[in-house]
Order: C-alpha cells, then sequence, then structure tokens
C-alpha cells in the first residue's frame, strides 16, 4: 500500500511536536520495540503508524540501475544477520514482500541527501532525488531493524519495521570526520571500517591528515624521498610504526568511500608541520641541513623556508599531484600553528599557496589561522579554538570565507572524555558526551553568521592511537553526537541521550569498542 504524498504532507509534523511513542515495555522474550524516531542523527520529521515490515526470507530490493551502488550496499548490510539472499531486481514480483529504491523528483527541500522513507506492511520504500538521498534513507532503514541485524554472523531475530513515514534532509551540507594518518598511519583497512562506521549517521565529509613533523603518508612521484624515508618504519609517534598511502591505495579509498557518498579531503600541512618532508629533501630548509627525524609530539618547530623559489615548487608539485588524485573539490593545506614562520612570511605564503590550489581546480581548505590571508576569501577555513569569537576569522567570512566548525574543546575526539581515561590528550578539556553534544556549530562563534558556517567537523589526531580499536573507542560515542549536530536541525539531549543508550547493542554488534559513558543508560 502506498500513502499520496499530499496525505502525508497533511499530517507532516516537526519531530519536537510528534507525539511521543509509548515507551515499550520490555519482556524477555522480545527486545523493545524500536520506534521510528529512534534514530541519529534524528530525523526531520517521524510519523509513526500502520503496521510494521517484517524482512523474511523472500524480501527482494528493487531498484533501477542507477541505484544498484545503494542497492548493493543495503544487500550487504542485511545479508550476514539474516542470512537471506534478498536479491536485487528492477521489479518486484506482484505481492512480493519488497524493499523499493527509487529516484525522482521528491522536492527541493530535500536536496541531494534528503530522502522519504515508507514503511508498510508488506513494503518499504526509500525515495530520493539522488542517490546520495537514497543511501541516507538505507542508514535510516538499518538503525530501524533489531540490534542483531548489524552482527556479521546469523542471528534468529523477528526483523520487524515499524510503520510509519520519515521525511528527512541534513541541516548543514558538510559533516565531516578527520583521521590523522602521520601521527600514527591506519591502514587502508582500518580506514574503510572507519569510512562504514560514520557513513551509518550520514558523515559525508573524511578529511585525511597525511603529512607532519613525524612522517608523510602519501606518494607523491615527482618528490619520491617524502615516503621513502617520511613513511619508513618508525616513523610514528615514540617511533612506532609508519608507512603511507601508495597513490593506488589512495584512489581506492576514495572510491570506497565515494560508495558511500562520502568525499575524501587530503590534507598536506604547511609551513609549520614540515620536519618529515626536510628530513627526506634538506633543501626545504633554510640553511639546507637536513633536521634530525622526530617522533616525540611537540608542535610548531618546523617552517618551510618562505623566501626559497624550491619551496613554491615543491608545494605546487605535491598539490598539483593531489589534486590529480582527488575528485573531490577540497584540499586542505593546512596552516596552523606556524610559530616558527614570521607573521609576515606566512602572509607570504598564504598568498602564493592558497591560489595554487585554485590553479588545480580545487577549492583551498586550512585551519583557521589561513583566515589571516586576504587570498582566503576563495577558501574555506577549519575553526578550531577554545573561544566564541575569533576577529580575524569573522572579518575573513565577510570577504567570502567559509568555515567548519572543529572547536577543539567540543568536537575534537582525540580529547579524553575524563582523566581516567586510558589514551587521548586532554589540553583542550576533557569532553564527555554531553559536552561534545551541547554546543550549535551555526552559532558558537557570536561574530561568525550561520550564514558562513558550512558545517562542521570532528577531528581525530592520533598522537596515542596505535590500533582500530583506540579509533573507535575514542570516535564512539562522540562521532555521533557531531555527526547529529551536522545534520539535524532539533536539538535535544534528552532524546539524543535516550536514542544513544539504544544504539549501544547495535556498536556491540559490530564488534565496536565504544567508550560507555556514564551519562547514558545503555541498552543492553
Ligand atoms: C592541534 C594541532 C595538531 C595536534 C592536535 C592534537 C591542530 C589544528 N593542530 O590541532 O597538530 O595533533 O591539536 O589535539
Amino acid at each position: 500500500m502506498r500513502v499520496p504524498l499530499a496525505a502525508l504532507l497533511a499530517v507532516a509534523l516537526p519531530l519536537a511536536a510528534a507525539p511521543a511513542a509509548a515507551p515499550a515495555a520490555a519482556s524477555a522474550a522480545a527486545p523493545a520495540k524500536i520506534a521510528l524516531g529512534s534514530v541519529i542523527p534524528a530525523p526531520v520529521e517521524v510519523h509513526p503508524g500502520g503496521p510494521d515490515f517484517r524482512l523474511t526470507k523472500g524480501t527482494v530490493i528493487e531498484a533501477p540501475a542507477t541505484a544498484l551502488n545503494v542497492a548493493r550496499r543495503l544487500a550487504e548490510a542485511l545479508r550476514p544477520a539474516t542470512g537471506y539472499s534478498l536479491p536485487i531486481v528492477a521489479h518486484a514480483p506482484r505481492g512480493a514482500s519488497v524493499i523499493s529504491l527509487a529516484t525522482g523528483a521528491v522536492g527541493a527541500r530535500l536536496g541531494s541527501e534528503g530522502y522519504r522513507l515508507g514503511v508498510r506492511a508488506s513494503e518499504v520504500t526509500v525515495r530520493a532525488n539522488g542517490n546520495a538521498g537514497l543511501f541516507a534513507g538505507v542508514q535510516t532503514l538499518r538503525q530501524l531493524l533489531p540490534a542483531a541485524i548489524d552482527a556479521s554472523t546469523r542471528q534468529h531475530a523477528r526483523w520487524a519495521v515499524p510503520g510509519g513515514d520519515i521525511v528527512d534532509y541534513p541541516r548543514f551540507a558538510y559533516r565531516g570526520a578527520m583521521l590523522d594518518e602521520a601521527r600514527h598511519f591506519h591502514p587502508p583497512d582500518d580506514v574503510k571500517r572507519y569510512i562504514d562506521e560514520i557513513s551509518r549517521f550520514k558523515v559525508n565529509y573524511l578529511h585525511l591528515h597525511l603529512a607532519d613533523d613525524q612522517g608523510w603518508r602519501i606518494q607523491i612521484d615527482s618528490w619520491p624521498r617524502l615516503t621513502e624515508i617520511g613513511g619508513a618504519p618508525g616513523t610514528g609517534v615514540d617511533g612506532v610504526g609508519g608507512g603511507y598511502l601508495t597513490k593506488a591505495q589512495y584512489r581506492d579509498l576514495v572510491r570506497y568511500a565515494a560508495d558511500r557518498y562520502i568525499t575524501i579531503v587530503p590534507e598536506i600541512d604547511m609551513p609549520g608541520h614540515v620536519n618529515a618532508a626536510q628530513v627526506a629533501y634538506p633543501e626545504l630548509t633554510c640553511d639546507g641541513v637536513a633536521p634530525p627525524p622526530r617522533t616525540d609530539t611537540d608542535v610548531g618547530y618546523s617552517s618551510l623556508c618562505i623566501g626559497k623559489e624550491i619551496t613554491y615548487k615543491f608545494v605546487e608539485d605535491v598539490i598539483r599531484e593531489l589534486a590529480a588524485m582527488t575528485p573531490g573539490p577540497y584540499l586542505h593545506i593546512g596552516g596552523d600553528e606556524a610559530q616558527a614562520t614570521t607573521p609576515a612570511d606566512y602572509l607570504t605564503f598564504e598568498q602564493r599557496v592558497l591560489p595554487l590550489v585554485a590553479k588545480y581546480g580545487k577549492t583551498a581548505y586550512g585551519w583557521n589561522e589561513i583566515a589571516a590571508a586576504p587570498a582566503a576569501s576563495t577558501a574555506v577555513a577549519q575553526y578550531w579554538g577554545l573561544d566564541t569569537s575569533n576577529a580575524t576569522l569573522a572579518a575573513a567570512v565577510t570577504h567570502g570565507t567559509k568555515v567548519v566548525m572543529s572547536p577543539a574543546n567540543l568536537a575534537y575526539l582525540d580529547q579524553k572524555y575524563n582523566p581516567d581515561t586510558p589514551i587521548g590528550l586532554d589540553w583542550a578539556g576533557f569532553i564527555e558526551v554531553r559536552t561534545a553534544y551541547d554546543w550549535d556549530p551555526g552559532t558558537l562563534l557570536s561574530d561568525v553568521p550561520a550564514s558562513a558556517v558550512l558545517g562542521v567537523e570532528a577531528p581525530l589526531w592520533s598522537e596515542t592511537l596505535r590500533k582500530m580499536d583506540d579509533i573507535e573507542f575514542l570516535a564512539f560515542p562522540r562521532l555521533a553526537a557531531i555527526a547529529e549536530l551536522g545534520w539535524s536541525r532539533t536539538h535535544d539531549w534528552d532524546s539524543f541521550r535516550s536514542r544513544l543508550g539504544a544504539y549501544g547493542p547495535r556498536w556491540d554488534a559490530q564488534g565496536v569498542d565504544f567508550y560507555r559513558s556514564t551519562q547514558i543508560d545503555w541498552a543492553s
């Protein structure tokens, strides 16, 4: 049964005004029934009602050829735990149990990432203007099935989806996560796992911090010693680990992310944070002498030589090669903590280098310090400060600079949760789940209007991270909080807290070692 769209719209209520679903009584035999709105990030409109849909061994996935990629992602997500074949078909047979994916004009309001989800007794429909929207709808659908759906082996469960309708679309266009590959190199399979995990929360950008004082993690053909030396074993913090991405591995990651509607943003940090490059190529220092390799966690001591022409040949070669292997719109050129560069030199450098990014067809992106340079008017500045105003950034915004919000005391995933957290840093403060959730990216900076804010990003620096488990422990659950700030228009701690508590068993089923904050009542 399909409900006419007009009928749906007639009863449309914002989520906050929707009547709260009655809490389901827990019983030993059946887990608590999932409420239609128990989704992270919170959808725009939720209209519960009507019978559940049952996923059975006869269910088919119906999708046009143009949406095959999304259909495959959905089938991959549902097959292991159900053990069902869930064939993908162009047209479902009459009367079949079907999950139907369809693109078409579903309204400008939904944009490229919004979707409509309808759940009826024999049919689930996901409709969107394009595949990114369908994929977002599929992530919602996954959260409406019992948590056991996330197990990698066959489970016995009643695979029901609560009846009703959801209309959903994002608040901000940019919802990012960042992973520091430089301080500790995380191999491609770990990055892929992280992509899978963040894509569940409708994150659509993954920023990779690919070079820093300790190591250089991306192959650059015109400067091969960058990775021969800067990516060698022992170039991680404390001499632990090393490694780098070949161009083929990077391109494979770009594709893997794109298949999950995530755009990779590569970062090469400059003019500071360049010790590894200078170890490999001493001509990049002013005196031509190679500095010693460094695997400690100090910052602010290295700088490219602003007055030397070879600096700009190096920078342009790197930007050109990086742009050529990056289909996404952004190229991040760092710019933070340039304490070893004089302010005048910093401006000279940025005025020359910001336009180079545009020369290779990309939008320049940098940490908020780049806002001091007039050429940043066409760039994106990533705010990582601790304050609630920033005059330099505010001035740049009046000239056109756009802003991504990553305040270190709220959005940094590498900061400890509390003094007892075994890994992580604490220079920006402890960040419990509620702290990560309780702010608004559109209004945090009093002198930057919300209209200049492209979105939000949660950076995960890796000074203290060694393995995948460490990534997951620091990222989850806080990444889910930041993702909700980026996607949802409603902001309600009690609601988030209860949806997050219900999400815990999903991370358990996935084998994700998340932090069990005592602020949350975790379902078991
Ligand atoms: C700072 C610094 C990084 C550190 C990070 C650790 C920025 C933009 N620069 O953030 O080099 O790794 O803190 O939290």
